[in-house]
Formats: C-alpha cells, sequence, structure tokens
C-alpha cells in the first residue's frame, strides 16, 4: 500500500541504532536524547494506530521529566488522559525495537491483532518540555504521525498534565474543559479564585509563596498563568530556566532525595515552598523551621492535607460518599497510621507507578492517590461528581451544607483528574492552607515522619527479586523475605522492602524505624541481605 511506503521512505530519515534495545517502562521510554529519534517517529506512528482503534485523540508528550537534561523521553496518553493501555505498551516496545527491516512486518502485526481499520481518521495532540532536545524530537513524532496520514496539533511547549488535559478535554467534546493553555489556565484559575475569596483574613503574607521551577516547563507556565490568578496568590518564581540548567541541584526529584532546599531559593523560617519537577507533574512542599532546620512535606503529607480537607466537606455538605487514600509502599508508616486511626480514612497499598495507583483510585467516590516522590491528584466518580453539584444547587439544602457542597465543587474544577499536576495541586493545597487558616508549620504537625532511608543496590540480575502485595513482600529469591523480617524484628516501628526499579537497572531498599540510626542501619543490612 502507498501509506506505508511512505513510512519506510521516511522512517529511513530516523534510522534506528542497530541492536540498540528500549522498553516501554513505567514512563514511556526514557534514555540519552541522541538515541530517542526512530522511537520518536516509531510512537508517532503507533499514536496513529491507537487513534484510529480507540476513534479518539492521543496524546505524546515529549519528556524525561526529572532526569538530566541530556535525556529525553516520550509517553502516549490515551482518550481520557490516562497512561497508555498496557497491551499497547508491549506495542510500543515491539516497534521500537523492530530493526529498519522488520519496522513494516512489527507495525502491521500491530494493525492485525488489534483489528485497526485503516480508514478511521486518525488525530495526534503533540506537547514538549523545555530540553534543548524536545523540539526536534517533537518534530520527528510528528514525521511519524504524517507519514500514517494522521492528522495533528503541536500545543509545543506544555507541561506533562497540561497535554493529559487537552487529550481528555478533546475527546469530551469540551466537558471538562476548552482543549488549550488559555482554556486550562482559566478553567484552574476560576476554581482557584472562588475558592480563595472564601477564605477569611488572608493577608498579601498568607498569599505569598516561593517556588523552585526546578528551570524547566513548570517555570514558564507558571508564569504565563500568573495574571490569570488575580492576585489570589503571589509567587516569588525561582530556578525560571532563565539561567539554571534543568533539574540540576533543583526540582521536587532533588528536594526530595537530598531531603534539602534547591540550589537558588533562599528560604526565611517559616516561608512556604514548594518545588516542581522537569514536566510539572510533581510538587513537594517544605520550610525552615526557627531552628533552621528543614522540613518536607511529600507527596503523603499533601494526600493527608487533601483527605481531610475533602472528608470534613463531606461531612459539613451531608454528602455519603465514599472518600479513600491510594499510597504506595513507600508511604511513611506515620501517614498511613494517622489516616486510619486519626482521620478514619481507609487506606490501599498499590504498586509503585501512577498508573497503579490511578486505577486503585477510580474504585471509590472519591480516590485521593499520591507517591511519596509528590506525584498525584484525586479522582472523583461520575456519580460523586453529581451528587456534589446537585447539594450545591440543593435550594432545600441548610446554607451550611450547600456552602461546603459549592467548595466541593470547585475543588473538583480546580484538580486535574487526569493525571498528577504540580500547577494544579500547588493551587489545591493554597486553597486548603488559605480556607482552614493552616500555616505551614501547623499542616506539617498533622503527623510527624517516621526516620527512613533509601537505597540502590546493583546486583547481576534484578529481575530475580519477585514482589507481591503492592511491593512489599518478596516472594523471590526464595528465603529473601524471612531475612528481612528477621531484620526488621530487632528495630522498633519498623518495616523494609525491596523491589526491582522499572527505571534503573537497581534493587531499591525501603527502611523506615524508631531513629534514623536505625533506619539507616536497617537498610544496610537489608541491602546486604539482597546480594
Ligand atoms: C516512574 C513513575 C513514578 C514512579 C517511578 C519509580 C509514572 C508516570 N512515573 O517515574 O510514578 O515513582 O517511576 O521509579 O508512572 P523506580 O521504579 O525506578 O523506583
Ligand atoms: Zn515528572
Amino acid at each position: 500500500m502507498a501509506q506505508f511506503k511512505e513510512v519506510v521512505q521516511r522512517s529511513s530519515l530516523h534510522p534506528k541504532p542497530v541492536g540498540l534495545v528500549l522498553q516501554y517502562g513505567t514512563s514511556g521510554f526514557r534514555t540519552k536524547a541522541e538515541d530517542l529519534d526512530h522511537v520518536m517517529f516509531r510512537m508517532g506512528l503507533l499514536a496513529v494506530l491507537r487513534s484510529k482503534k480507540t476513534k479518539s485523540t492521543i496524546g505524546i508528550m515529549v519528556t524525561a521529566s526529572h532526569n538530566p537534561e541530556e535525556d529525553n523521553g516520550v509517553k502516549l496518553v490515551d482518550p481520557l488522559g490516562e497512561m497508555l493501555a498496557p497491551a499497547w505498551e508491549e506495542y510500543s516496545t515491539q516497534l521500537a525495537n523492530a530493526e529498519e527491516q522488520g519496522l513494516l512486518t512489527a507495525l502491521k502485526d500491530v494493525i492485525e491483532k488489534e483489528a485497526v481499520n485503516m480508514q478511521q481518521e486518525a488525530c495526534v495532540v503533540v506537547g514538549r518540555d523545555t530540553r534543548p532536545s524536545s523540539e526536534k524530537l517533537s518534530q520527528t513524532v510528528l514525521d511519524g504521525v504524517m507519514s500514517l496520514g494522521g492528522k495533528y496539533h503541536d500545543y509545543g511547549l506544555v507541561t506533562t498534565p497540561q497535554l493529559h488535559f487537552m487529550v481528555c478535554c478533546r475527546n469530551t467534546h469540551g466537558l471538562y474543559g476548552t482543549a488549550s493553555v488559555e482554556g486550562y489556565y482559566q478553567k484552574v484559575s476560576q476554581a482557584f479564585v472562588e475558592l480563595t475569596k472564601q477564605a477569611l483574613n488572608r493577608t498579601d503574607d498568607h498569599k505569598h509563596l516561593k517556588v523552585d521551577g526546578a528551570n524547566g516547563i513548570g517555570a514558564l507556565k507558571l508564569k504565563e498563568m500568573e495574571g490569570f490568578l488575580q492576585k489570589e496568590l503571589l509567587v516569588s518564581l525561582y530556578n525560571d530556566g532563565s539561567s539554571g540548567k534543568l533539574n540540576y541541584l533543583c526540582g521536587a526529584d532533588f528536594v526530595k532525595v537530598q531531603q534539602k532546599s534547591p540550589q537558588g531559593i533562599e528560604m526565611l523560617a517559616g516561608e512556604r515552598c514548594c518545588s516542581f519537577d522537569g514536566d510539572a507533574d510533581r510538587i513537594v512542599y517544605y520550610y525552615n523551621d526557627d531552628a533552621g532546620r528543614f522540613h518536607l512535606l511529600d507527596g503523603d503529607k499533601i494526600a493527608t492535607l487533601i483527605s481531610t480537607f475533602l472528608k470534613e466537606l463531606l461531612t459539613k455538605a451531608g454528602l455519603d460518599l465514599q472518600i479513600a487514600v491510594v499510597q504506595t509502599a513507600y508511604a511513611n508508616g506515620s501517614s498511613t497510621q494517622y489516616l486510619e486511626e486519626t482521620m478514619k480514612v481507609q487506606v490501599h497499598c498499590a504498586k509503585t507507578g501512577v498508573k497503579h495507583l490511578h486505577h486503585k483510585a477510580q474504585e471509590f467516590d472519591i480516590g485521593v492517590y499520591f507517591e511519596a516522590n509528590g506525584h498525584g491528584t484525586v479522582l472523583f466518580s461520575k456519580v460523586g461528581e453529581e451528587k456534589i453539584k446537585q447539594q450545591a444547587q440543593n435550594e432545600n439544602a441548610a446554607d451550611e451544607k450547600r456552602k461546603a457542597a459549592k467548595i466541593l465543587e470547585s475543588t473538583v474544577n480546580l484538580i486535574n483528574q487526569t493525571v498528577g499536576d504540580a500547577i494544579s495541586d500547588m493551587l489545591v493545597i493554597e486553597a486548603i492552607l488559605a480556607l482552614k487558616g493552616l500555616a505551614v508549620h501547623q499542616w506539617d504537625a498533622m503527623y510527624t515522619d517516621l526516620p527512613n532511608r533509601q537505597l540502590k543496590v546493583k546486583v547481576a540480575d534484578r529481575r530475580v527479586i519477585d514482589t507481591a502485595d503492592a511491593e512489599r513482600c518478596a516472594v523471590s529469591p526464595p528465603g529473601l523475605q524471612e531475612a528481612i523480617n528477621a531484620l526488621v524484628k530487632k528495630y522498633s516501628l519498623s518495616r523494609a522492602f525491596v523491589r526491582p526499579s522499572g527505571t534503573e537497572d537497581v534493587v531499591r531498599v525501603y527502611a523506615e524505624a524508631d531513629t534514623q540510626g536505625n533506619a539507616d542501619t536497617l537498610a544496610y543490612e537489608v541491602s546486604l541481605a539482597v546480594y
């Protein structure tokens, strides 16, 4: 077919390095930018097939998130803004790894297996982060899309969650919002302003927030958005990309891993600060106390703040909706205990990786999910959203109840339900702190994190480790879990687990215990048991 002739011709402009093998992992493909040209072209092809198959617009985001500037990556976004379906992750891997002469066979294989109707129209939308390599790589994606006759729209520089938002808007015919960057700013900022206008006695001091933009796309987009926020938030932006290098000594991942403030930000005692990651789908907060001690408020603290706020509002609004928090094994034990025992919120544990948490959170009327690293959001079921809307307009309900339901309604509009979103999460947090009149140290004081330690261990083959129970139990190699159990028993308030990384060739070890010394020792002892 003429269609495929074009694919072959154009593919020769994006040759695959012979022998290079990559895998569509938890965050799509990610490696050195110079090794990704063929992958981009082929993901353009695959997105066209996925679009034909789903009869919907599909998204492609060119980013390597918190990785170093020299890296890049690519992820496909499914019709409602969710992560790509697992079977298609497989196809992505097969297509990316086919040698040049096998490309058509691999492509036709997908068409056949999925019974893709090649007459169906296709539409793909593309976005990219600020990496120097991203522009060219996103052009290559478009080349792939065009060579299979797909239509496209190039959103250019956008955050990952903005691209997810666009995909969802396009496939829900505007119900979720207007599929433009401006539409995103309007929807989110309107909800934010509605919420913060109801916070009493808010001074400029309360409105002030220091943001570390990781020298990335989030900084750029936050600047664009500022005008929409009607001075309800006063942002001082650091690491805005004007001079520093992307993710270098800054950003959410740096702050979370190093447990210290990013370079370039000056923190006065008690000042609220936050960091985005390189594609603005993660956020962590932090502050220095009066003694100059650094305090991190990670995804667990964020989930706790948001779920507590929502639960209180549900009670006030007289709404009987089921709320749950989804965490991973990395969630600090104190957060789980606080949620279950003090807040009486049900908590579930999912495997690491956004798609697992997202999937679990969909089971509830309101599902709050966050990874400790700061990636997360809140999902509302159709029924849940509907009940909230009805109560907000219910003339027969008491004022108090209606008011609480209205706050819930604005919160729903403020949240990007497609994926974790640093900008939207930041505004949710700021609105909650404003409405509850909480200073950052009061939020922090909801519970105290148990000391913990993470280590990576290099092993010959990390795949020999197999886990169960949302990665909290090692089922192979034999004897490993027993060894971990015996080590954990030596300490109090202790817990430890190991899991093979999905993004690096290492085994990750996590341990927590009553003191930092004990957490460190336990992590070290467990890492020895892994060898
Ligand atoms: C990916 C995941 C992130 C997870 C991390 C774990 C997405 C979009 N991203 O970056 O959620 O925390 O992998 O990495 O799912 P690891 O398997 O190397 O520990
Ligand atoms: Zn990211």
